[in-house]
């Protein structure tokens, strides 16, 4: 279902992208739950395969080997842990599913997984779920090599391998089976939703009777009768590399020129609504193309932001500035994408995702690794997170300064990032209002009477007198620095009696932008 079941009027989700489960844990407590965030979208918890070349990637994880429950990320029991006490501080947990197929089909044989299970890739043998030969998609695949070739065409995409990963049989009554058992093990200890791995890749009627196997959330913190959320990994159409590379062949050769839709791939995210929500991929890149201005993009166009730039209803729509994979450029998304590496063009992104009332928004917190560009490819794109020698991840220390240490990003912990999360749960609800442009880089809008935000993206400094339809009062902006108490660490607003205020925002500022709501009155 659609509805993220956060408590406390909290709006947005936090994906802690490889962190411990120790450590999201702590997080919860002493983070999350303090400054307003709905929940947390984990790692995979299911055992996968451990792969040693290269050492430890952080793709390891979206390869199964069982649905046992210990993987890079802590032990079974430090799952339940976590999971018991971000509940108890009011803060989500969202699995990662990957149940579209298990490991790659050159994985191997032996016990090289987290949990040490046996498996033989070759013989299709999972033995700890069990899985065998039959509950593979082998013979539904008609390509020659089980690869999926083409992204046109649909029964590929969805019965043949992706990448080599050995594909799950999900018609089979025992596969979904199986696959209900885990998910509903995981809603047993008390986890609020998933988000589901490769949905493109599984027919849309056997995710219905997946889901419809799922029980409701336990009533130690949900009310009877809540389903889990659901939201969908549907990766933006058109860009993918296989099917361009698959288009340009049909084109040369003139075959199925009349049957290709050129507008995409067949494949369409709208086939997924009713199931739940369903990342919006074009989101991520519109986003990163109009704050860095390119394509002759400008932030005044965002008064269409939305269903009037061609994506998704906004009731069926996860949205995010990048994710796990397009932040190092795996799968669709492309250089436009905005990253922790461009931060400040990134905090002006995440300040406008989460001002706009469209979509559930998430929220990345990555690991920084060492990028190495040769002719325009990340060559380093598969390093897996802070590490010590033995290849365990590295505990999450929190700077007295409460940035990250040891190379974890905590883009959440942001200033800037973390109190427009704050923004989004005190404005929830309210229209966007009182749209401004300059006809360029520079816009404001409020959201109903609660908040408004105001943006310099121009080379230009910006000085103008705006409605925000705030009531009158001295207002902290919570870009430049905190309320605390009755006074402000960043720059005051004035808000007159007939809710106007004028705004200064240099476009050297460090910041561009400024936001102020109705908990940010002094
Ligand atoms: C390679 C070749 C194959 C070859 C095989 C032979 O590419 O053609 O047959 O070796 O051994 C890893 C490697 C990949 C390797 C594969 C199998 O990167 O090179 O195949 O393993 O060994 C992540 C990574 C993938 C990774 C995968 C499994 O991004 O690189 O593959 O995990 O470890 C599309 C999909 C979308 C998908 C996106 C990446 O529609 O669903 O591609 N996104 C999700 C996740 C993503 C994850 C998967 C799906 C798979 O967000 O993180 O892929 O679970 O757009
Ligand atoms: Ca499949």
């Amino acid at each position: 279902q659609h509805n993220p079941n956060t408590k406390h009027n909290r709006t947005s989700i936090v994906h802690l992208f490889e962190w411990r489960w120790a450590d999201i844990a702590e997080e919860c407590e002493r983070y999350l739950a303090p400054n307003g965030y709905g929940g947390v979208q984990i790692s995979p918890p299911s055992e996968s395969i451990v792969v040693s070349n290269p050492w430890h990637p952080w793709w390891q994880r979206y390869q199964p080997i069982s649905y046992n429950l210990c993987s890079r990320s802590g032990t079974e029991e430090e799952l339940k842990d976590m999971i018991t006490r971000c509940n108890n501080v009011g803060v989500n947990i969202y699995v990662d599913a990957v149940i579209n197929h298990m490991c790659g089909a050159s994985g191997g044989e032996g016990t090289h997984s987290s949990c040490g299970s046996y498996f033989n890739a070759k013989n299709e043998d999972f033995p700890s779920v069990p899985y065998s030969s039959w509950d593979f998609n082998d013979d539904k695949c008609k390509t020659p090599n089980e690869e999926i070739e083409s992204y046109g065409d649909i029964f590929q995409v969805r019965d043949c391998r992706l990448v080599s990963l050995l594909d799950l049989a999900l018609e089979k009554d025992y596969v979904r089976g199986k696959v209900a058992e885990y998910l509903n093990k995981l809603i047993d200890l008390g986890v609020a939703g998933f988000r589901v791995d490769a949905c493109k890749h599984m027919w849309p009627g056997d995710l219905t009777n997946v889901y419809g196997r799922l029980k409701t959330l336990n009533t130690t913190w949900f009310s009877p009768g809540t389903k889990p959320f659901i939201y969908q990994e549907v990766s933006a159409s058109h860009q993918n590399q296989s099917y361009l590379k698959w288009l340009f062949k049909a084109l040369t050769q003139m075959t199925v020129f009349q049957v290709i839709d050129l507008g995409g791939e067949p494949i369409k995210a709208s086939e997924y609504f009713e199931l739940g929500r369903v990342t919006e991929f074009k989101y991520s890149t519109k986003l990163g193309k109009v704050v860095r201005k390119w394509d002759k993009e400008k932030l005044s166009y965002l008064k269409s932001w939305g269903e009037g730039w061609g994506f998704m209803p906004s009731d069926k729509a996860m949205v995010f500035v990048d994710n796990h994979d397009n932040q190092r450029g795996h799968a669709a998304g492309g250089a436009s994408v905005l990253t922790f590496w461009d931060s400040r063009l990134y905090k002006i992104a995440a300040g406008i995702m989460l001002a706009h009332p469209y979509g559930v928004t998430r929220v990345m917190s990555s690991y920084h690794w060492d990028r190495h560009f040769v002719n325009g490819k990340d060559q380093n794109d598969w390093m897996g997170p802070p590490s010590n020698a033995n290849g365990s991840t590295k505990p999450v220390p929190i700077n007295p300064d409460s940035t990250c240490g040891d190379k974890w990003i905590c883009e959440h912990r942001w200033r800037q990032i973390r109190n427009m999360v704050i923004f989004r749960n005190v404005v929830d609800g309210q229209p966007l209002s009182n749209w401004w442009d300059n006809g360029n880089n520079q816009i404001a809008f409020s959201r109903g009477s609660k908040g408004f935000i105001v943006i310099n993206n121009d080379d230009w400094a910006m000085d103008v007198t705006l409605n925000t339809s705030l009531p009158m009062g001295t207002y902290c902006d919570v870009i430049s620095g905190d309320k605390s108490g009755s006074s402000c660490t960043g720059k005051q607003v004035s808000v007159a009696a007939d809710g106007r205020a004028t705004f200064s925002i240099s476009n050297t500022d460090k910041d561009p932008f400024i936001a102020i709501h109705a908990d940010s009155k002094l």
